[in-house]
């Protein structure tokens, strides 16, 4: 039988916690040997000559996509499975109706059960990795064990991965502990459990980025956003961007929007050349920890150090710089093939695909030739806008705090909340039509609160409640932002171009937040009219900017009652200054 113990390996600051923990899991999962992760270049390369050598990852032209990679999952296994997630608390009440719940023991039993042995034959790899800067006080760390080494080099380019994070977690004593198995890919024997109360996450059945990549979605928003409410920070669904303006002024942002509805594309934005002299830095594409600090403004780090990105829709147009920064060092997930090689996919507007996701001949009657939430994976130092203080380890000050869905009406393209109270509701009533980052129907409009439906670890009513008292304790709150990008006219077609021009939209709040910036006054918030948005050089007709730019009371009055029987769904839990914030909405609207 394998045991930690009798394996060598190299890495010679192993505390005595995670030896152990390693060696019961050996025990339980039988492995044929362990690999003890290191980060270095040369386990990375090894790994992938290993993973070429057993057809798991295919090479691609190395020419057009140097040192670029795909990846073809499961075709049962290609996006998060929301309804197979659960969070484990002793008491249901604390993960609440916005999560599955089981009973920690009844939990710990079936996955006992799933991972009896599961590891015969396979290579058991331990996964030490450090989510935020290696030496930040807001930074916290995991070992992930896992039997897929796709996730090995997934986890080695999404986060600080190897020697430096073990030494943190010797000095420090606690991680959170991840269990992985790839399984059989059985998606009747597939679950993704959390147990925020013992710091720890076991995942059986797939593959695929959140269900296994556990630093991410597992780690970094479920279990952290648990820590967080007990120590005093909020652990978000958020990107983070710093925006330079032509007097040479640099602002951050933190922006929540649901998967799929434009993070990475916000983060990596390319100002429209109307607006000469602005400059965009990335700090983080998808998870931000938001810290109070010593002068009263909210500090933001990023916990990642890659990205995760959707492929579908990236070219030169809409984002020339994710377009160029994957064209190199990439791992593609589920992607098409072109006759020469390279990877295809829908919105790329150029090549023609030969080869579907799967692996077959390109035919329209199996549907698009890349998977909709296909996916690259890419390390953050490859953005050429990667902000020179996205390794900082006081973080960035947060300026605005913007919200958004993908939403076809009601919502206008940007209000402004009134204050922090009532930003809270603006955040907690995000509805957005679902996408293909989860498995199940897309285009249904649902509630995602903050953006962490799928993500929050406890119940929303204790977490809005945070929210409340994290406003409270600052002295310089960040302006609250409601945005939607996705408003459709009569023909289904986007009213707003999007993408680079949504810096015109940033432009606004951010001279708001400097007193330099006018607005109307409506019942949702404080909204720009045409004339305080700087449009110069856009090309958009003045009937859908008046579109864009409306709050109809009919529908508001709909939205605001949903929204009330939204919370009734969270009981007692649900803080009384939120309701009030609802019951202010609806006089308003009256
Ligand atoms: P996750 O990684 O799933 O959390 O997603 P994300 O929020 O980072 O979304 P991303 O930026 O990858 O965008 C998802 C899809 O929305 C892509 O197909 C984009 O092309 C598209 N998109 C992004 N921004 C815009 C926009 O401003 N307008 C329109 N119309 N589409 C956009
Ligand atoms: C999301 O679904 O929000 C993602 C991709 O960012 S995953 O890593 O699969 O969660
Ligand atoms: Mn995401």
């Amino acid at each position: 039988m394998a045991t930690a113990a009798a394996h060598a390996h190299p890495l010679s600051s192993i505390s005595k916690p995670v030896g152990d923990w390693v060696h019961s899991i050996a025990e339980l999962t039988q492995p044929e040997a362990i690999h003890w992760c290191d980060g270095s270049d040369a386990e990375y390369r090894q790994l992938m000559t290993e993973l070429q050598q057993s057809g798991e990852l295919l090479k691609l032209n190395p020419e057009h996509f140097p040192n670029c990679f795909l990846a073809r999952s499961h075709p049962s296994d290609v996006a998060r499975v929301e309804h197979l997630t659960f969070v484990c608390t002793t008491n249901p009440e604390d993960a609440g109706p916005n999560n599955h719940w089981m009973a920690p023991a009844d939990a710990h039993a079936k996955m006992r059960e799933l991972f009896k042995g599961c590891m015969k034959g396979r290579t058991l790899y331990v996964v030490p990795y450090c989510m935020g800067p290696i030496d930040s006080p807001y930074s916290r760390c995991g070992v992930e064990i896992t039997d897929s080494a796709y996730v090995v080099i997934n986890m080695a380019l999404m986060t600080r991965m190897g020697r430096a994070a073990l030494e943190r977690i010797g000095r420090e004593g606690s991680f959170v502990k991840g269990l992985h198995s790839t399984g059989e890919l059985d998606p009747n024997r597939r679950f993704i459990m959390h147990f925020p109360e013992e710091l720890a996450i076991e995942s059986f059945g797939s593959g695929y980025g959140g269900n296994a990549l556990l630093g991410k979605k597992c780690h970094a928003l479920r279990i952290a956003s648990y820590q967080a409410r007990n120590e005093g920070w909020l652990a978000e669904h958020m990107l983070i961007v710093g925006l330079q303006n032509p007097q040479g002024e640099t602002h951050y942002i933190a922006a929540a929007f649901p998967s799929a509805c434009g993070k990475t594309n916000l983060a990596m934005l390319i100002p429209p050349g109307s607006m000469p002299g602005w400059k965009v830095f990335t700090v983080g594409d998808d998870i931000a920890w938001l810290h109070p600090g010593p002068d009263g403004r909210l500090y933001a780090i990023n916990p990642e150090a890659g990205y995760f990105g959707v492929v579908p829709g990236t070219n030169p147009k809409t984002n020339r710089n994710a377009y160029e920064m994957i064209r190199r060092d990439t791992l593609f997930t589920n992607v098409a093939l072109t006759a020469d090689n390279d990877p295809w996919w829908e919105g790329l507007e150029g090549g023609t695909p030969v080869i579907d996701w799967q692996g077959r001949p390109y035919d329209t009657k199996h549907g698009p030739a890349a998977h909709p939430n296909s996916r690259f994976t890419v390390s953050a130092k490859k953005n050429p806008n990667y902000s020179p203080e996205a390794d900082s380890p006081r973080g960035v000050p947060i300026s605005a705090i913007v919200f958004g869905g993908r939403r076809r009406g009601v919502a206008p393209l940007v209000y402004e909340a009134r204050d922090w109270n009532h930003g809270v509701l603006v955040g907690a009533s995000v509805a957005s039509e679902t996408t293909a980052a989860a498995i199940g129907e897309a285009g249904v409009l649902r509630r995602d609160p903050m953006a962490m439906k799928p993500f929050a670890g406890y119940n929303f009513g204790d977490y809005w409640n945070h929210w409340l008292a994290i406003g409270a304790k600052l002295k310089h709150p960040p302006r609250i932002y409601h945005v939607n990008w996705f408003r459709r006219d009569a023909n289904n077609k986007f009213l707003w171009p999007g993408f680079g021009d949504n810096l015109r939209v940033l432009e606004w709040m951010l001279k708001r937040c400097a007193g330099a910036a006018e607005a109307t006054e409506t019942a949702i918030g404080y909204l720009p009219r045409a004339k305080d948005l700087n449009l110069a050089g856009l090309d958009i007709a003045a009937s859908a900017l008046e579109q864009l730019l409306s709050v109809d009371a009919r529908e508001w009055r709909t939205e605001a009652a949903d929204m009330g029987r939204y919370m009734d769904e969270f009981g007692a839990r649900t803080p009384a200054a939120l309701r009030a914030e609802v019951q202010a909405l609806q006089q308003r609207l009256a």
